[in-house]
């Protein structure tokens, strides 16, 4: 068909075609999250529900997007890793942007009930997204390692906090108390309230990573009653380090370069 007149209005389109052969990392996060949580009653400082919706919002994005290689989720935030050689939208950050914020969004509101179904969704959950190029698997394990970090950070202050509050003093108490504390002094405050840190549910201390993974499965048994195995790509949750190299040598296909 003839061009119309009118065309030209596609000249002021601008290009946002992310880079090639790059590790492009999508962030999606909770908008106002923090009236959100409030207003759901979220428990604090950890909602194990409000993190497995996370979670099953993460594991739709694998069903639907399959170039997504890894992700990691911590508090109202999660991190996707698409394969470096994604075509996915001809890797057009706007695309890839609106299209998964508002599927995980949708999810999110979807799956609300089968997590919370003693509570009524009583506001819309919105969240922001953006998507990042990383040219080397040193600075995408390097992203995910800071994430992780400050997940840690964030959920050993917190836990501090709450754990003060709980034993009588005020906000402003245990923010006095927290003030300059390092690490050691963290676990010493919840040791001395009865805490061992590292004995908390690994969701809450680690994040969770929601992956494709190879699994052996059975599909069935020959004459012999001999199992017959077959590999077969699988999304796992699991909540471990990925800061070390251990993950990362027992998973050396998640960030191969092609
Ligand atoms: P934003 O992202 O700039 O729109 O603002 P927020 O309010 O979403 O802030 P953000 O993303 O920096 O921090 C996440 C908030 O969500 C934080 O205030 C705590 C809240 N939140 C996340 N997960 C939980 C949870 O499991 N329990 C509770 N009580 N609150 C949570
Ligand atoms: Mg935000
Ligand atoms: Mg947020
Ligand atoms: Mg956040
Ligand atoms: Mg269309």
């Amino acid at each position: 068909m003839a061009n119309s007149k009118y065309e030209y209005v596609k000249s002021f389109e601008v290009e946002d075609k992310l880079m090639p052969s790059t590790w492009i990392v999508l962030r999606i996060d909770g908008r106002h999250f923090h009236q959100f949580s409030d207003k759901h009653e979220f428990k604090k400082p950890n909602d194990e529900r409000a993190l497995k919706l996370m979670n099953a919002c993460a594991e739709a994005m694998f069903e639907e997007f399959p170039d997504l290689v890894f992700s990691y989720g911590v508090s109202d935030e999660y991190s996707f890793v698409f394969k470096k050689t994604t075509e996915f939208y001809n890797r057009r950050s706007s695309k890839i942007v609106s299209i998964t914020v508002s599927f995980f969004t949708s999810v999110y509101v979807m799956k609300w009930k089968d997590f919370f179904p003693d509570k009524d969704l009583k506001s819309i959950p919105s969240f922001d997204a953006r998507t990042v190029c990383y040219p080397s698997t040193k600075i995408v394990r390097d992203y995910l390692a800071w994430r992780q970090v400050d997940c840690h950070i964030n959920n050993q202050y917190n836990t501090c906090f709450w754990k003060l509050i709980e034993s009588g003093k005020t906000k402003s108490e245990a923010q006095d108390r927290l003030k300059g504390t390092q690490t050691q002094d963290k676990n010493e405050i919840l040791f001395q309230l009865g805490v061992n840190y590292s004995d908390l549910p690994a969701i809450f201390r680690k994040g969770s990573c929601v992956f494709k993974d190879k699994v052996e499965e059975i599909v069935k048994y020959n004459e012999n009653g001999q199992p017959v195995k077959r590999s077969r790509n699988k999304v796992i949750t699991d909540h471990c380090d990925i800061i070390g190299d251990e993950f990362w040598k027992e998973h050396a296909s998640i960030l191969k370069d092609e």
